[in-house]
């Protein structure tokens, strides 16, 4: 699908690109702080530097990882559906990058989409994310936004035609991101996402299933050892950028599913009693004390329903899917969030 136009060599451009200045990020004072916690923990948002996100990219092709696979698939077979529901002309909001197989999924079930707006922390990232995808769909209007998805957004000042404003928003969020997050900031988030929408828009969102314990721990604990490279890298971007000197080989991966927090819950578990330094400061790790390094929670459609109901989301539509229980969303506003 490329612009017979354009010449070769010559980048597509994007309708906009804003620059929405999000807060910088404090590796250094998140780390120190994470790590003088009683339970040590390291905030999740840390491990996509370069080779995090390759190797991120790598566990969604692991056999024992169903989530990208399940929710690509989902969206495939509801796509018809996803049309009639958001009519032509929809506009489409993606907070995350806008470059994934996913987005072309919906973009192409769509019925003459209007325009298609990314947003990611990293300006680099979304607007060459959306550069490429300008290359492929000339005929929709595309806009690029360095923005914090968790923070407010004026989708009213958008720099998009008229046409476009005037059709139907769809924020697109899959993936089950939203369980990567505490519920209250889950909760937080979809607000966030709700007060981009009027009546009659919607909010399109991939949310992973409670299901057997064996396949949760094994999605997170692959057998090739992805999972577990994933965390350690984090360990390595440390010692890396924050002149620390935390040996990995005292660490071992350890992923469990928590059935009274619905979720599984990763760990970084020291072997031995370990003294290390980061960024000048002091630091001692026990043998068996762990690091927290993420959660990923699982709903079922009413834990999820009830979650959004809180937000001032309701549901017109849910889907499961066949294989493993995976669950697209869509949502639109009703009232106001509690
Ligand atoms: C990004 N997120 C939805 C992944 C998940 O399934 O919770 C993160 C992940 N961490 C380890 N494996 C996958």
């Amino acid at each position: 699908m490329t612009d017979p136009s354009l010449k070769t060599g010559q980048t597509p451009s994007l309708s906009f690109y804003e620059d929405m200045h999000p807060p910088a990020a404090d590796f250094r004072s998140d780390i120190l702080a994470g790590l003088s916690k009683p339970q040590k923990a390291l905030p999740p948002k840390y491990y996509y530097d370069e080779e995090g996100s390759r190797l991120f990219d790598a566990i969604t092709e692991q056999p024992e990882y169903y989530v990208t696979g399940t929710e690509l698939e989902l969206l495939r077979a509801i796509g018809p559906e996803l049309a009639a529901l958001a009519g032509e002309g929809a506009v489409v909001l993606e907070p995350g990058a806008g470059s994934s197989v996913k987005i072309r999924t919906l973009l192409d079930a769509l019925e003459r989409p209007a325009a298609f707006v990314g947003m990611d922390i990293s300006g680099d990232h979304v607007r060459a994310a959306c550069e490429e995808l300008a290359a492929d769909y000339p005929e929709l209007e595309i806009g690029a936004l360095c923005h914090d998805f968790t923070q407010k957004l004026d989708v009213d000042a958008l720099p998009l035609s008229e046409n476009a404003h005037a059709g139907r928003r769809v924020v697109f969020f899959p993936g089950s991101t939203i369980g990567n997050f505490e519920l209250i900031d889950a909760l937080g988030l979809l607000k966030t996402l709700r007060s981009w929408l009027r009546e009659g828009d919607a909010l399109l969102i991939g949310t992973d299933m409670r299901k057997a314990s064996e396949t949760l721990e094994a999605a997170y604990d692959d057998k090739a050892g992805v999972t577990a490279a994933f965390n350690l890298n984090l360990i390595a971007r440390i010692n890396r950028e924050l002149d620390g000197d935390i040996d990995a080989d005292g660490l071992q991966y350890r992923a469990f599913w928590n059935p009274y927090r619905s979720r599984v819950e990763m760990y970084l578990m020291a072997v031995r009693d370990m003294h290390f330094t980061v960024a000048g400061e002091r630091f001692v790790i026990r043998k068996h004390e762990t690091i927290h390094m993420e959660n990923s929670h699982k709903f079922t459609l009413d834990t999820f329903h009830d979650l959004a109901a809180k937000a001032g989301l309701k549901s017109r539509k849910a889907w499961v899917s066949g294989r493993e229980p995976f669950s697209m969303h869509w949502l639109e506003p009703a009232g106001e969030a509690c």
